[in-house]
């Protein structure tokens, strides 16, 4: 029996998708771009990989002299939205021979808020000219800084020259693999124990919010729900501190988290 993964190639035009998607399946099929109308046809193609059946989806050509940029925008959301509704894992492609653009992280914002599972792909490196590792650092700075709850390490690569076929391959179904399992509560609990240790949360009010326990209800999305006391006084920054050392404890990676904080002395009384 194998398994369906379905992945689901999204960024902003031109960032090199369809050129990744054809040396993933190591065929031409995304060239063979199906428009018609106002209407974007995805292009699917599925391939075998150790015990997986991975659906590779991309959105395909479109002719943009046709249309006004505008209207291939707003077709590109709503075939983006349409694509992540399906998708287990999405690749998100970025232009490395850019900066991150308003356009980026408006798509990378969208596939967080429905609490995707996602590799970040930073393509055309050949175009880097010089000082690589800085260019590295800041695409690595970006994520780290303005993500705090899911953790990434962004892939570099060229998809005109090397696209990294077995790596990207062996990486989806790993992160598949982990986004599937549930955490149990001895592991959770010890992690939690030494994030306190570390820093407690401070007083608010004059009383400190403590957060007694935690645990994982729910993979993919991954879903922890944490019990204490006061803890609708817990701050952003807190919380932010909180997820973050979570998921490098851990070692929860490409897959957003979140976190319910629910006030309740005691943590084994039941509660839905
Ligand atoms: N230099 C360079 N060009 C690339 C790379 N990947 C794709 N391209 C080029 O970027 C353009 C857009 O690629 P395409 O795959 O159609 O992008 P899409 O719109 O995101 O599907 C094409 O001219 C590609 O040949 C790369 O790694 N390096
Ligand atoms: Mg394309």
């Amino acid at each position: 029996m194998s398994h369906n993964i379905n992945i689901a190639i999204i960024g902003k035009p031109n960032v090199g998708k369809s050129t990744i998607f054809n040396k993933l399946i190591g065929k031409n099929v995304s060239e063979v771009s199906h428009v018609s109308g106002t209407t974007v046809y995805p292009i699917i193609s599925t391939q075998d990989y150790k015990n997986f059946n991975l659906n590779l989806i991309d959105l395909g050509g479109l002719k943009k002299k046709n249309k006004s940029y505008e209207k291939i925008q707003k077709l590109i959301t709503a075939e983006t939205l349409n694509q992540l509704k399906y998708a287990n894992i999405i690749l998100f492609i970025v232009d490395g021979s850019d900066l991150i653009t308003k356009n980026d992280k408006q798509l990378f914002r969208l596939i967080l808020n429905k609490l995707k599972n996602v590799i970040v792909i930073i393509n055309k490196t050949d175009l880097i000219k010089n000082n690589l590792k800085k260019k590295e650092d800041y695409f690595k700075y970006f994520f780290e800084k303005n993500y705090p709850n899911i953790l990434l390490k962004p892939i570099f690569i060229s998809a005109l020259k090397l696209v990294k076929k077995e790596f990207l391959l062996k990486k989806i179904c790993e992160v598949h693999q982990s986004s599937t399992k549930l955490l149990n509560n001895k592991d959770v609990n010890n992690v939690l124990k030494s994030i306190l240790s570390h820093h407690q949360p401070a007083y608010s009010n004059k009383a400190r919010p403590s957060i007694k326990f935690l645990r994982h209800v729910n993979s993919d999305p991954m879903i922890f729900k944490a019990f204490g006391n006061k803890l609708t006084s817990l701050s952003k920054e807190y919380k932010n501190y909180f997820i973050k050392q979570l998921l490098l404890k851990l070692k929860i990676f490409n897959q957003v988290v979140v976190i319910k904080y629910l006030n309740n002395k005691n943590p084994f009384k039941k509660i839905s």
